[in-house]
C-alpha cells in the first residue's frame, strides 16, 4: 500500500478536517486531548438514534434487543481489542477519569489500611493522582512518587527501589499526556507483582498508539479513554482481572447493577454489569465499535510508523538553529509523536492564539499535570500531538507559522 495515498484515504474520513479556522484550512494537533472521529462512527451515532433507540438489556421489544446486541458487539469487539481473557472484564465507564475513581474508590477501599502506600510518578495526569490523594486520605495509606528526570523520564533505579512490600498499588501512566515519554510499564509491573502490589495502568494515551495485550502485560487494571481512540466522548473502559473486579465492591449503586432488591438490602449483579450502574452512553458504546475497527483496519504498525515520520520532521525542523528561542520540554527519545515546548518571551496561551490565527490547533496550558509542570518550573507549554491523519505539509506549515511567531520576539 502507499503511504501517501492511504494517509489521502485516511483524511477523507474525516469530515471536519475540511473546516476552514479563522479563513485557514485547519492544521488539527491537538489529538491527545481528543482525536477526531472517522465517518463510520459518526454515522453510527446517527443511525442509533434513527434506526435502533432503546434502553438495552431490559426489554422484550425489537429495537432493545437490536440496541443490546450492538452495545454488547463492542464489548467482544474491545475484548480482541485489549487481549482480555473474557469480555466481562471490559467494564464501560465515562472515561479515564471514571475508571481511576472506580478502582481507587472501590479496590482501593476494600486493600488500604493506615502504613500503606500508593505508588505513583511525578507525570500523572490530575486524574490518576486526585482520587488516589482522596482515597489515601480516607484509609491512612501513604502516597509515594517514582521521581522523573530532567529529560521527562522516570528514574527506573530509583523506582525499582522505591517498591517495597509496603506498596499495596502501583498505578502508573503508560506514555505522559504532557511529555509524550513512554514508561517501562512492563518492568515496574513486574517489580511491583514481585512485592504482591497490584497494578493499574493508565493507557489514556497509549491505546490509540501501541497494540495492547493486557494478558501479555499481566497488568490487574487497565483504563482506556474512547475520545482519544478516535470515539466518541463521555465513554471510557476499565479493564480489570476478572478475580480482583469479583472481590470488588460496586462503585455506584441502582439499577442494572442488582441481582434482587429488598427493602432492606441488595444482591449484586454478575461482571460486568455489576459495575454498570445507571442507563449507560449507549449510542457512544455502538459508535465505538467503529473506532476500534478503524484503527485494527490500519494497523497500530502503521499508525506508529506515520506518526513517527511526522514527528521526526517536527523535531528535524525545530532543532534549526532559527529555532532557538523554542525549548523543548520532554526530551527523551523513547516517546510517542507528543511534543511540549516553550517559545521564550511569550506566554504559551499567546502561542496558542497565534497559532490558531494560522488554523493551527494546539494545546496551551498545564494539560492536568501541574506537579510535572511545577517539577520543570514552568506554569504550562504549548504543545503538539500527531495523529494518523496528520501530514508532512501540515508539519511544514506548523513551523512556518511558528518561525513568525518566533520572529516576533525580538
Ligand atoms: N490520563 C491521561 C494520561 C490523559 O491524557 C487524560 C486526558 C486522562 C487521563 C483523562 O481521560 P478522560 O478519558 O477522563 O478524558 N488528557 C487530556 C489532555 O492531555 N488534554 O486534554 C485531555
Amino acid at each position: 500500500m502507499n503511504p501517501i495515498n492511504s494517509i489521502a484515504e485516511i483524511r477523507s474520513l474525516f469530515p471536519v478536517l475540511n473546516e476552514q479556522v479563522n479563513g485557514k484550512q485547519l492544521v488539527y494537533l491537538d489529538n491527545a486531548a481528543t482525536t477526531q472521529k472517522p465517518i463510520s462512527v459518526i454515522d453510527a451515532l446517527q443511525s442509533y438514534y434513527l434506526h435502533d433507540n432503546a434502553n438495552i438489556h431490559r426489554s422484550a421489544h425489537t429495537l432493545a434487543s437490536r440496541a443490546t446486541e450492538q452495545f454488547e458487539s463492542t464489548r467482544e469487539l474491545l475484548q480482541t481489542f485489549i487481549n482480555a481473557k473474557e469480555s466481562a472484564e471490559c467494564i464501560f465507564t465515562k472515561g479515564v477519569t471514571e475508571s481511576i475513581n472506580l478502582v481507587a474508590a472501590s479496590y482501593g477501599k476494600l486493600v488500604l489500611k493506615a502504613g500503606d502506600e500508593v505508588l505513583l510518578t511525578e507525570m500523572e495526569h490530575h486524574s490518576n493522582l486526585v482520587p488516589w490523594q482522596r482515597i489515601c486520605a480516607e484509609t491512612g495509606a501513604v502516597l509515594k512518587f517514582i521521581p522523573i528526570q530532567t529529560d521527562g523520564s522516570i528514574d527506573l533505579e530509583a523506582a525499582l527501589a522505591i517498591i517495597n512490600p509496603k506498596v499495596k498499588i502501583v498505578s502508573v501512566v503508560w506514555v505522559s499526556n504532557a511529555l509524550g515519554t513512554i514508561n517501562p510499564i512492563a518492568t515496574i509491573i513486574e517489580a511491583a507483582h514481585a512485592i504482591g502490589a497490584k497494578v493499574m495502568i493508565d493507557a489514556a494515551q497509549a491505546a490509540s498508539h501501541f497494540k495492547i495485550d493486557v494478558q501479555a502485560l499481566d497488568c490487574d487494571f487497565m483504563a482506556i479513554s474512547s475520545h482519544k481512540l478516535y470515539g466518541p466522548t463521555g465513554l471510557g473502559v476499565l479493564y480489570g482481572k476478572r478475580e480482583l473486579l469479583e472481590a470488588m465492591p460496586p462503585y455506584q449503586s441502582g439499577g442494572e447493577m442488582i441481582k434482587e432488591v429488598f427493602l432492606t438490602h441488595s444482591t449484586y449483579n454478575e461482571l460486568p454489569y455489576k459495575f454498570e450502574a445507571g442507563t449507560p452512553n449507549i449510542a457512544a458504546v455502538i459508535a465505538f465499535k467503529m473506532a476500534l475497527q478503524f484503527v485494527t483496519d490500519i494497523g497500530h504498525e502503521t499508525i506508529a510508523v506515520h506518526e513517527k515520520s511526522l514527528y521526526d520532521a517536527f523535531l528535524l525542523g525545530i532543532q534549526q538553529s532559527s529555532f532557538n528561542k523554542i525549548k523543548l520540554i520532554g526530551t527523551n527519545p523513547h516517546k510517542i509523536a507528543v511534543q511540549s515546548f516553550e517559545v521564550v518571551g511569550m506566554h504559551h496561551f499567546d502561542v496558542g492564539m497565534l497559532l490558531d490565527a494560522s488554523g493551527i490547533a494546539v494545546r496551551t496550558g498545564h494539560h492536568c499535570t501541574q506537579p510535572l509542570m511545577r517539577k520543570f518550573g514552568i506554569e504550562g507549554t504549548v504543545r503538539a500531538s500527531f495523529a494518523i491523519y496528520n501530514t508532512a505539509q501540515e508539519i511544514d506549515y506548523f513551523l512556518a507559522a511558528l518561525q513568525k511567531i518566533c520572529d516576533r520576539i525580538k
